[in-house]
């Protein structure tokens, strides 16, 4: 276990790039939104300072509405490094730092907490968190406020890559209403580093490329975009969730009153609700059954009423982080049944293993990820039963032994637990080094 902890942080220290951390220097060499939250939870264990440092960096990114970017880019890597680069974005935040337009799942006021308990009097010395505090409120206030697309008070992602799940499943129904851009319009990237077999297909990528191209060509106005892809993903609630729970923490340590990150739980756990269906959550489909964008414009400003997608992932899961989810029995039940088999395959697959659309291999469609795993370990743990510890042991166990295995491997194919991905990937290291320490709800 010494020789995996030390391995980890030879990663964590290899991927520091004075201010923060790339999840990756060949695949992501910039400053990732929902990865810096994972590597700041690792990080607290080596370095409490640098884990502050991290999540503080990522909020100088910040947009004046709140949101915080998916990709705040550095300027010491040559600007064509990764696709959709700055030239693409065309975006720069008001701190002068070049960055993406959308976003990602908001795990940051968690990890913001979990950073301040490891190691409180240098936290407080620092004022790390009444620092942090007015700024994942705002972070927090954006996305309820403007991300609302469908009424029920739950957050909408606007495009793949903001559930952080890219290439999931459950989005092939909505991605197919739009049209791609044409292939000789962008360069790829990724496939410089990985092989094809496990990354997005060309025409998936000319389709996330046009979604983004939309908003930005709208200036990120998300009253004005015509959202053609605008989905209720229920791990990015989740996280919210979480996240206001976290804040309410944070809150009361600083003296405030925490009641309206109580009530703001409590008012999302139970819009949450509504995506529950045949023992798992689904994402809500907000265009189904719409109108394409180019036939009829639909905006944020319109409430939309969409459909439940009647497809299986991971982060459908996800929901077992939220403290007292009503539906958690039943929740704990599929995913030891027959679709996610936890306990039996490697980590927690990331798609229905008896789906249509299950790949081994290929990103988001079936292989296992860490950071999905930590997830679901920590909400094992919260629900403080004999049967949920057990498993929750077994999946820390699993975790760590592949972590090592698999060199910090970016994610495993659920049934041999073959390496895929970038190896000495971020919160690989930084959710081992977390799991080495005894579990703490
Ligand atoms: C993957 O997403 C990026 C786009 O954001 C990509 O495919 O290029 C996802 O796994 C995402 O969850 C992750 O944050 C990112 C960086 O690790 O890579």
């Amino acid at each position: 276990m010494s020789e995996l902890r030390r391995a980890a942080e030879r990663v964590l220290l290899g991927n520091w790039t004075g201010r923060s951390t790339v999840p990756s220097h060949s695949l992501y060499p910039h400053h990732w939104s929902w990865d810096s939250a994972f590597i700041a939870i690792g990080l607290r264990h080596l370095s409490p300072r640098r884990a502050q440092v991290e999540l503080e960096s990522l909020f100088g990114a910040q947009w004046q509405d709140g949101r915080i970017p998916h990709i705040s880019f550095s300027p010491s890597v040559p600007r064509d490094a990764y696709f959709p680069g700055p030239d693409f974005w065309q975006a720069t935040t008001r701190g002068g730092v070049e960055s993406s337009g959308i976003v990602q799942p908001p795990v940051h006021a968690l990890a913001v907490w979990l950073t301040h308990q490891a190691d409180e009097a240098e936290s407080i010395r620092r004022g790390f968190l009444a620092r942090m505090y007015p700024k994942l409120v705002a972070w927090h206030t954006y996305l309820r406020e403007r991300r609302d697309l469908g009424g029920r008070g739950l957050v909408a992602v606007v495009h793949p890559w903001e559930s952080g799940m890219d290439n999931s499943p459950a989005w092939d129904e909505a991605l197919a209403r739009v049209e791609p851009a044409p292939l000789h319009s962008f360069t790829r990237r990724d496939t410089d580093h990985a092989s094809d077999d496990d990354r997005p297909t060309d025409l998936d990528y000319g389709r996330y490329v046009q979604l983004a191209a939309t908003y930005r060509d709208h200036g990120y106005d998300d009253a004005r975009t015509p959202f053609t892809f605008a989905l209720e993903d229920p791990c990015f609630n989740a996280l919210l969730i979480a996240s206001e729970h976290a804040l309410a923490s944070i809150a009361e340590a600083l003296s405030l009153d925490p009641s309206r990150h109580v009530t703001a739980a409590a008012e999302l756990t139970s819009a949450l609700t509504t995506l529950f269906h045949d023992g798992i959550f689904r994402p809500r489909d907000l265009r189904a059954g719409q109108p394409r964008a180019e036939d009829e414009q639909t905006t944020a400003g319109e409430q939309a009423a969409g459909r439940l997608v009647e497809v299986d992932t991971v982060a459908g899961l996800v929901p077992l982080i939220v403290p007292e989810l009503p539906q958690a029995k039943e929740l704990l039940a599929t995913a030891r049944g027959p679709k996610f088999r936890l306990g039996e395959v490697r980590m927690v697959p990331s798609y229905d293993l008896t789906g249509p659309a299950f790949e081994p291999g290929r990103y988001w469609r079936g292989p296992s990820w860490f950071n999905t795993a930590w997830l679901l370990h920590r909400g094992l743990v919260q629900r403080g039963e004999h049967q949920a510890e057990e498993l929750a042991d077994a999946l820390r166990a699993d975790v760590l032994e592949l972590a090592g295995s698999t060199g910090f491997a970016e994610y495993v194919e659920p049934f041999t637990g073959e390496a895929r991905g970038a190896r000495d990937f971020s919160w690989t290291a930084a959710l081992a080094l977390d799991l080495l320490r005894p579990s703490r709800p």
